[in-house]
């Protein structure tokens, strides 16, 4: 059977932050349809494909996307509605060869992006299989665990704390199910203790709290008294993760935090790291040094010898380029792979297989700015992937994930009977 694009169609929509962002609607023979949001990252990698704005200050304070919109409905849609795409590696290679940069920034990583989801949507549906199963079959006994996000600091809210994510790992959960009723559970302990406290319980970008505090070990030590709270024990059920999103401190003086106005060095840096890791279970550091401070990465590998999972984000930004160099120069042990980093799926699949290659962790993430857009609970299931990061349980951009990860679940189970 031919598989021909019969409509490809793009609007505006909003983001979770109300940001203007880039809806695409495809379809293959006619019948099969996919729909895809793109996500938006406030603590943005330095070598990320381009989110293309319209800068026109007049609208949306600039933000608005009408002239992505434009280049799929006029230009992209005219050239591949009518062509046969039997592949997803087939369509995004000719939406890279349109596009014809570096960073796509012609059409932009989130025109691009839209279309790559909303096709492989489209194909799975044409295949009648989820599309997770499409990406990667049924993987019985495997699922990713949940890095929830449930303290916001950083660029993700007004509050003190410097360091962007504290996340909680239910490393002791047995399925999906359990995964997010312990994560829940914390949750709630969290905001009775910042109740109790007359401390905010208004949330950030990513639905985790946002209180003011001391400083950043006043934050992990709520958490672990909610751990304890709902009843889990620290270092067994759970275990920390923290994305510092240190990239976003850099200046060419060193790190300026800017909440406590304060400079630090890389070595200094590399000492408060060690502190915490001393003091709490911690799996996994974001981000701990900027994206181009590569001789901090090695040293804290070559020091921490896999105690602690050091995480590329902005480092990596989900880009097999990048990748490579940091094998070669053993920078980290782990992945994020967020698709709006590189703009399309293809090569975000191209990313994790070398990561996994590389023996690295691999963990799926969403963006700060969210939509109802479900896909990379499917992306995640898909490539096996350890861990998603996919913010608290809270706000629907947020849950939406943790809901389609039981749905998948669910499926699973079915097939297994
Ligand atoms: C990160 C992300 C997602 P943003 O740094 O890991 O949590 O934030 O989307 O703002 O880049
Ligand atoms: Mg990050």
């Amino acid at each position: 059977m031919d598989i021909i694009i019969t409509d490809l169609k793009a609007r505006q929509v909003l983001s979770s932050r109300g940001e203007p962002t880039v809806e695409v609607e495809l379809t293959l023979n006619k019948q099969y349809k996919g729909r895809a949001i793109v996500p938006s990252g406030a603590s943005k990698g330095k070598f990320e494909a381009e989110e293309l704005k319209d800068q026109d200050m007049s609208l949306y304070k600039g933000k608005s996307v009408y002239k992505v919109v434009k280049g799929i409905n006029d230009e992209i849609s005219p050239f591949i509605v009518g062509g046969k795409y039997s592949s997803l590696y087939k369509l995004d290679n000719k939406l890279i060869s349109l596009d014809g940069t570096k960073n796509k920034k012609k059409y932009g990583g989130n025109g691009i992006l839209g279309i790559s989801i909303a096709y492989l949507k489209a194909l799975s549906e044409l295949y009648h299989l989820s599309c997770f199963q499409y990406i990667g079959g049924i993987n019985f006994n495997h699922f990713p665990l949940p890095m929830m996000n449930v303290i916001n600091g950083g660029a993700h809210s007004n509050n003190s704390l410097d360091i962007q994510e504290f996340m909680i790992v239910p490393i002791g959960a047995k399925s999906i199910d359990d995964a997010i009723r312990y994560c829940v559970e914390v949750y709630y302990a969290l905001k009775e203790i910042l109740n109790e406290r007359g401390l905010s319980t208004g949330v950030g970008d990513e639905g985790g709290f946002a209180p003011n505090l001391k400083n950043e070990e006043e934050a992990l030590d709520l958490l672990s008294e909610a751990i304890n709270n709902a009843g889990y024990i620290l270092g067994v059920d759970f275990k920390f993760s923290l994305d510092i999103a240190s990239s976003e401190w850099k200046t060419k003086d060193g790190y300026y935090l800017p909440k406590k106005k304060k400079v630090m060095t890389s070595k200094e840096l590399m000492d408060y790291y060690l502190k915490i890791v001393d003091k709490y279970p911690i799996l996994s550091l974001e981000d701990p040094f900027d994206q181009e401070d590569y001789s901090s990465w090695n040293s804290f590998l070559l020091h921490t010898k896999g105690s602690v999972l050091l995480v590329g984000d902005d480092l990596y930004t989900t880009n097999v380029e990048r990748l490579k160099m940091g094998i070669e120069n053993k920078l980290s042990d782990a992945i994020l792979i967020k698709p709006n980093q590189i703009g399309t799926i293809s090569e975000t699949l191209n990313c994790i297989n070398l990561a996994k290659d590389a023996n690295m962790k691999i963990i799926v993430s969403h963006r700060s700015g969210e939509s109802e857009d479900d896909f990379i609970s499917d992306l995640a299931y898909g490539v096996k992937a350890d861990y998603v990061k996919f913010g608290a349980p809270c706000r629907s951009e947020r849950t939406t994930k943790y809901n389609r990860l039981l749905k998948i679940e669910e499926i699973i189970k079915e097939q297994k009977q």
